[in-house]
């Protein structure tokens, strides 16, 4: 549906002003190319109009082109190359007024003005490349005329925005606007109204180019976005226009831009940007839940976990109290979170002041009473239900009325553990992942008596903290670990059958994870998995697991933590083979009668990403996680699952389930029935999000 009246025309003495109110980003939808023509074309029409202004509504210009129309034919998606050609060759100023996001398309139409002026808060950029498309609609082209080779190359391939203040020091920004923007806008378009002849960025030339430079970028973007399209696209863009007249280049942009948004890699990263999007949105959670604030937060254990958690509140500015059961493991905790910040500080992230501030806000202490005004507490202790179960008693009984008691257990089960408190309704499990001040993932594990407005903060809290917070149900491992245990056993398997260690490991950087399952492993400790097993043998009545990777685990090689596991490690944290450890995976073969064969990368490829897909689907029939694209959420941001490929999920959808459910059967798996069923069907995840649940 189109709709005009997505611009507004408002006459202000000589000047036309086109607001474009397109909430909540002013995305250019459907309805905004027509109400700018429709605004262009009356301004051209009207000799009294000396100059065009446009301005967005709300709380920010055009955040760029809709994502939502990339689905959408060429030839039906809003126009924005076109709108961009009519200001270009517009006979009078016009004057692009810029508050809040100027982002991607926005920021083209702005650059296809004559001029540019900004408040001080607005951020310019152009994001297309997390996205894995490039600027389309010119900006290749015009930003390394305005800003130079180097550093359009920079903004475009890190996609990252800078801000007014930056953008007026390297001329991409004409004048800064202090006060309301529109009326500095307004004085600025009367000040150039008779200026000929209008300079036009179309026709500058590009500074700062080399071959070099263009050589350098290339071999950069083999480490920064290794196996994406859509970078080195930019690259040959952006050398075209340092090298070629603008039109081939604008010609070009357009060729490419569209090869980049029908891709894979495109749809994988779309798909991610909605499905984090969505996954703020929690079934059954009404929208107006209220949060509560929270000022003081504690910590129980100052572990790696528990000093990581910690940080993540001081650098926002929330008081912390970390309690620790004696001196000696209470110092080294601090000590590490120390060196943490002052390592920060030395790479120039946070300054010397700023580690003072943050370490200032926090506490140490030997006793839990006094976590007594923490209106959020969390448990970071050893992964043992007793030692858990012990703890929560304790602090129901010190914590105050209102208190959030969180668990970071990454396993155990969130009901037993809220069972011994008076308050199972304030009790949840918040999963952090290893580094926790790093990795951007919390799960949020809803029990079945946690409340809402417990949920409720518990979300808005982990946005305040700049994690991505996804909402998960209680089972073993909920549902990061559930799949990776599964992983793990195919992973093992794959070996035992004869894959060596870094076959498999390769197989999975190709893929573009950053870690394949040893070298995790390796990362994580030998020991930690060896544990869970045996915990869950025990558990189940079945001997002691003895598989390959149990008997390296005995051999007292534990992974990078003992300077070797799976693999030895050169200087720079290098894997290498290990003739032991192989001499042992054949020995552990020969023992079991298995004649090893050689297995392609395309199997292992294969067999590692059904077996994740497989547990997710059974995840999903049994309601732990909400969608598919949750699930999508938490591998990428907790596992170094490639963004580019959208996730498991959706990377399982785009090839297409039957092949998935073929594959299991092949290798002897049983397909879960969800996902045999979708397959049957002609189903992806996306259809089965949208059937009606009973
Ligand atoms: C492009 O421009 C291509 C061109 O070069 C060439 C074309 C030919 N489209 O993030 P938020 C929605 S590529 C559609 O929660 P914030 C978003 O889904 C584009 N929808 O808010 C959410 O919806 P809901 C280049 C969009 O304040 C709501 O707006 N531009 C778009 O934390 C609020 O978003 C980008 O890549 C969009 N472009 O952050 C910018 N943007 O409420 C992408 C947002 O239903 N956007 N929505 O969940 C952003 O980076 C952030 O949204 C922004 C606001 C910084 C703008």
């Amino acid at each position: 549906m189109t709709n005009p009246q997505l611009v507004e025309q408002t006459r202000e003495g000589s000047v036309l002003v086109l607001t474009i109110n397109n909430p909540p980003v002013n995305a250019f939808s459907p309805g905004v190319p027509e109400g700018l023509k429709a605004g262009l074309e009356a301004a051209a029409a009207d000799d009294t109009i000396e100059a065009v202004i446009l301005i967005g509504g709300g709380r920010t210009f055009v955040a760029g082109a809709d994502i939502k129309t990339f689905n959408l034919p060429r030839d039906q998606a809003p126009d924005l190359r076109g709108t961009v050609e009519k200001l270009d060759a517009f006979p009078k100023p016009t004057v692009a007024a810029l508050h809040g996001t100027a982002l991607g398309g926005g920021l083209e139409l702005a650059l296809a003005c004559t001029y540019r002026v900004a408040v001080g808060g607005a951020r310019l950029g152009l994001p297309e490349v997390k996205l894995g498309v490039l600027p389309g609609a010119g900006g290749t082209q015009r930003l390394p005329r305005v800003v130079g080779a180097p550093k359009g190359l920079e903004m475009m391939l890190s996609g990252s925005p800078i801000g007014a203040a930056e953008a007026k020091a390297i001329g991409l920004v004409d004048e800064l606007v202090e006060g309301d923007l529109l009326a500095g806008a307004l004085s600025f378009a009367r000040r150039v109204a008779a200026a000929r002849p209008l300079p036009r960025i179309s026709e500058r030339e590009v500074v700062g180019a080399s071959p070099e430079l263009f050589a350098q970028a290339r071999e950069a973007i083999n480490k920064t976005h290794r196996g994406q399209l859509s970078p080195s696209l930019i690259i040959d863009l952006a050398e075209l226009a340092a090298t070629r007249p603008f039109q081939e280049g604008w010609q070009a942009e357009a060729v490419k831009f569209m090869e980049a948004r029908e891709s894979p890699q495109s749809r994988g990263l779309r798909h991610i940007f909605f499905a984090e999007r969505e996954s703020a949105r929690v079934p059954g959670l009404a929208k107006d839940t209220p949060a509560t604030t929270i000022r003081r937060v504690g910590v129980i254990g100052a572990g790696t976990m528990g000093g990581g958690i910690a940080m993540n509140f001081l650098n926002v500015g929330i008081p912390v109290t970390i309690v620790e059961t004696g001196q000696e493991a209470l110092d080294r905790g601090l000590g590490l979170l120390r060196r943490n910040y002052e390592s920060s500080a030395k790479k120039g992230r946070i300054s010397a002041e700023d580690v003072d501030t943050r370490l200032g806000l926090l506490t140490p202490s030997l006793d839990l009473a006094d976590l007594k005004d923490a209106d959020l507490i969390i448990e970071a202790v050893f992964e043992s239900m007793a030692v858990k179960k012990d703890i929560f008693t304790r602090l129901d009984a010190v914590a105050g009325p209102d208190a959030i008691l969180a668990t970071n257990t990454s396993t155990l089960d969130v009901n037993e553990i809220a069972a011994v408190t008076s308050r199972p309704q304030q009790v949840i499990g918040l999963h952090f992942f290893s580094p926790a001040n790093v990795m951007k993932l919390v799960e949020i594990v809803r029990a079945d008596k946690t409340s809402d407005s417990v949920l409720a903060t518990s979300m808005a809290v982990a946005k305040q903290i700049g994690k991505v917070g996804v909402v998960v149900g209680v089972c073993d491992g909920f549902v990061g670990n559930r799949m990776v245990h599964r992983y793990g056993e195919e992973a093992r398997q794959l070996v035992e059958e004869g894959a060596a260690p870094g076959d498999v490991d390769a197989a999975m950087n190709a893929l573009g994870l950053p870690m394949g399952p040893f070298q995790m492993t390796d990362m994580a400790g030998l020991d930690i998995g060896h544990a869970i097993r045996v915990h869950r043998a025990q558990q189940r009545g079945e001997p002691e697991p003895d598989g390959w990777l149990d008997r390296v685990v005995k051999t007292g090689r534990k992974g990078q933590k003992t300077g070797g596991g799976i693999y030895d490690y050169d200087e720079n944290r290098r894997p290498r083979p290990n003739a032991d450890v192989q001499a042992l995976i054949d020995a552990y073969r020969a023992e079991k009668g298995v004649t090893p064969r050689e297995l392609t990368q395309d199997e292992i490829t294969r067999r590692l990403t059904a077996t994740l897909v497989n547990e997710g689907a059974r995840i999903l029939d049994e309601g732990i996680a909400a969608r598919a694209g949750d699930i999508d959420v938490i591998y990428i941001y907790g596992y170094g699952f490639p963004a580019y490929r959208g996730g498991p999920m959706h990377y399982a959808s785009e090839q297409g389930l039957q092949g998935v459910v073929d594959d299991l059967k092949r290798y002897g798996k049983a397909p879960a029935p969800l996902l045999e069923r979708l397959a049957g069907e002609g189903k992806t995840f996306a259809d089965w999000e949208k059937e009606p649940r009973s």
